[in-house]
């Protein structure tokens, strides 16, 4: 019979890490034992060594999707080694599926495998424990300590068969997110898309053969979420898909409508739960959208990147901006929190553009948003762009690159120093927004009445300050880019918006919590067949200062 053995998986985990928990979970049905650990940062260290002291693992596997990390993992790994030498290490992810030649210089790193890694980590796993040939093994690239070589086995770049897969091994207890239990899946591999500039998505799965997605069925996944349901009292779901609906509005429909009814056939009560979706604007359409409330649908994190045609057309994103007021007017309509993210600096920006963007901005003063510039990640079609022009600067992994227009460029080096500097309160205080825009819907989802919409109302009022706030100092910089003398004015501006976001900040950190306290109170109240009571009297709204 054949060997089993030990793996321990690391990786980032903010939230249940899905790469690393459906690589766990294909080992654990072949019969090895496993233990997953958080990594996210340096303070973690001591857990991930001292569980590899202990428990002596057979195999390390260390997903390093985020290239933005790519440091700390280089740095765990060589402690674990330290400790254990004899341990077999091997990484995948985005990041080492383009950047395998360079990692596999670390002394650390055992072998690498590339795209998916279902297969290959279960063939590696046995082939370790039972002294097989790696040579068989797709996708991975290995040191052969004995010959001395670097041995690249044949590549093989093709989706697992998605239903097979198992579910991914989960917490016991699920996750708290916007005050309800929370788990997050991915419906489907891969963008039907698979152009934008700045992502490498396309590239990721550039080698297969036919279609660049593949999408699991919506039974298959009504499984998924009816077993959360169920057993762990999930409630609320957020869809980690790159697109989470398909190029056209007949598929996309259809596939929304048989999950609806998947999940009724299953016993899930759609009221009783809520969604998060990321889509591009030219996926959403009137029946779609009506189809994806009725599945629960409060959030959507909508892919509009640039609010200018020229800035559309230089990140490739194939959506125009017609597309883009169509869909915001579109979701306006319904109980659905939109955000969006705006990628107002990248290689080819101008100052017109800029504008346009700070227009759209102005525009929406309501709703939650982010902005920067297109970083460069490895296999991206920026990346190639910025060395063709030679406008590549920094050291790998962690490049920078420098913004054609001279004006532009400026613009973003003030915005690195006041919205962006190190420790400025700007970027959590973004993230906190959208986080708190969709838990402003969910509470109106799960808890109807008059506190969840004065809850909401709080919401709006903070988001539009800041907005507006926002826009002042972007209009701001926008005017002192022409300008020669600015440091003191930088360092004015920082002050000004560090004192502000910070007060926001506390704020929007004040309403989490009365969220919160809002949340545990009515779900008992509601447990107890009190729908309404709670929302509606005064004496309790002061009791739990709501
Ligand atoms: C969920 C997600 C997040 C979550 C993270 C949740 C968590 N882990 O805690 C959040 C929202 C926090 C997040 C944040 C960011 N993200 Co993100 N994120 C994703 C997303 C959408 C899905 C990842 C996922 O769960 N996929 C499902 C799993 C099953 O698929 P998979 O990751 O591809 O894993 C498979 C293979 O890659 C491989 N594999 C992966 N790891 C390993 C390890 C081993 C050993 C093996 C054998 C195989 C293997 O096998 C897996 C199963 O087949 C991806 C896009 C994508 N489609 O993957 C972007 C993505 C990973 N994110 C990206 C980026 C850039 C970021 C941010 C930097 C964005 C920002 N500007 O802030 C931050 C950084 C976060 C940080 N911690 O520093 C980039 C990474 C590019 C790069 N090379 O760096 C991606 C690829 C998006 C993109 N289009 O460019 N993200
Ligand atoms: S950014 Fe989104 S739409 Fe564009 S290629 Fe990447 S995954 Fe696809």
């Amino acid at each position: 019979m054949n060997k089993k053995g030990k793996a321990i998986l690391i990786g980032a985990e903010d939230e249940e890490n899905l790469a690393i928990r459906y690589l766990a979970a294909i080992l654990k049905c072949e019969g090895h034992e496993v233990r997953i650990i958080s990594c996210s940062r340096y303070n973690d260290f001591s857990q991930v060594l001292l569980k590899v002291k202990s428990w002596n693992p057979n195999m390390v596997v260390v997903s390093m999707a985020f290239q933005s990390m790519a440091f700390m993992f280089l740095a765990i790994i060589q402690q674990i080694k330290k400790i254990k030498p004899k341990i077999h290490i091997t990484v995948v992810g985005h990041f080492p599926t383009f950047e395998y030649q360079k990692l596999l210089e670390n002394e650390h790193i055992d072998s690498l495998i590339r795209f998916e890694g279902e297969k290959p980590i279960a063939m590696l796993m046995d082939g370790l424990m039972n002294g097989k040939d790696l040579s068989d093994i797709p996708n991975m690239i290995y040191k052969n300590y004995e010959e001395k070589r670097v041995i690249e086995n044949h590549l093989k770049p093709e989706f697992p068969d998605l239903d097979g897969l198992p579910f991914p091994l989960r917490y016991k207890k699920p996750q708290i997110r916007l005050g309800e239990k929370f788990a997050t899946l991915v419906t489907s591999r891969g963008c039907f898309y698979s152009k934008c500039l700045y992502c490498c998505i396309g590239a990721f799965h550039a080698p297969k053969r036919g279609i660049k997605y593949a999408i699991r069925t919506p039974e298959n996944v009504a499984k998924e979420m009816a077993h959360l349901y169920h057993h762990q009292g999930v409630k609320l779901f957020q869809f980690h898909d790159d697109n989470f609906l398909l190029p056209s509005k007949k598929k996309s429909l259809k596939r929304v409508d048989l999950l609806k009814k998947s999940l009724k056939d299953r016993g899930v009560d759609l009221e009783k739960i809520a969604i998060l979706i990321k889509t591009r604007p030219d996926s959403l359409h009137e029946d779609v959208v009506k189809s994806l409330v009725e599945m629960g649908t409060v959030g959507v994190f909508l892919g509009i990147e640039n609010a200018s045609e020229i800035g559309l057309k230089a990140l490739a994103r194939g959506s125009n901006l017609d597309e883009i007021y169509d869909s915001l007017e579109l979701l306006d309509k319904y109980p659905i929190s939109m955000t969006f993210n705006l990628l107002i600096f990248h290689p080819k920006a101008n100052l017109v553009e800029i504008n346009d963007n700070i227009y759209f901005i102005n525009k929406n003063l309501d709703k939650a948003f982010d902005f920067g510039r297109a970083e460069i990640v490895a296999g991206s079609p920026l990346e190639k762009l910025v060395r063709r022009k030679g406008l590549l600067r920094g050291e790998w992994p962690q490049w920078d690159y420098t913004i054609e227009d001279q004006g532009v460029e400026k613009m973003f080096r003030i915005n690195s120093l006041t919205f962006y500097r190190e420790n400025s309160p700007y970027p959590d205080l973004s993230h906190h927004l959208i986080a708190l825009s969709y838990r402003a819907q969910l509470l109106k989802r799960f808890y109807p009445g008059g506190m969840s919409r004065k809850l909401a109302n709080e919401t709006l009022d903070i988001i539009k300050k800041s907005n507006a706030f926002t826009l002042e100092k972007l209009l701001k910089i926008y005017k002192i880019t022409a300008d020669n003398e600015i440091d003191g004015e930088i360092n004015l501006l920082y002050n000004e918006m560090e004192k502000f976001y910070l007060n926001l900040n506390k704020k929007a950190e004040k309403l989490s919590d009365k969220m919160l306290r809002f949340q545990i109170v009515e779900q008992k109240f509601q447990n107890n067949g009190l729908v309404g009571y709670f929302q509606n009297s005064q004496i309790l709204s002061k009791i739990f200062r709501i």
